[in-house]
């Protein structure tokens, strides 16, 4: 069903507690933890706890987990010092998806004017 848990997600995993990541904020609906490749000195993954494909389909069926989403990916970029920042959705494999359970990829500690992560 839409938003369940899938058995073989590594996000899903990390959300259950089943994969260990390095968590830096965590809500009832959202879970942010540093990416393990990261990209920039500052590269969080803001994730909704529920399972959807990728952030459309997340805003599409729970806008208020998608706007609760970039919210905190705004508060972890604070968090984190950072000014100015990039915030990435990849979607579909063709753009470099690699998880398909939603994302918001948060860049930032370094010049963002050239990178395209
Ligand atoms: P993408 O937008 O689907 O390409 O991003 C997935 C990210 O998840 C990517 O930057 C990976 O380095 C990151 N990641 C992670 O942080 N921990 C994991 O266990 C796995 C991937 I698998």
């Amino acid at each position: 069903m839409a938003g369940e848990p899938q058995p073989d997600c590594v996000f899903c995993k990390i959300v259950a507690g089943e994969i260990p990541a390095t968590v830096v904020r965590k809500t009832e609906r959202t879970l942010a933890f540093r990416d393990i490749a990261p990209k920039a000195p500052v590269h969080v993954l803001v994730i909704p706890h529920v399972h959807y494909a990728n952030a459309a389909e997340l805003a599409a069926a729970e806008p208020g987990i998608a706007a609760e989403l970039l919210a905190e990916a705004g508060a972890v970029a604070k968090d984190e010092g950072l000014r100015d920042y990039r915030l990435i959705f990849n979607t579909g494999a063709g753009a470099g998806q690699t998880v398909f359970h939603a994302h918001v990829h948060v860049l930032g500690g370094t010049s963002m004017t050239e990178r395209m992560v």
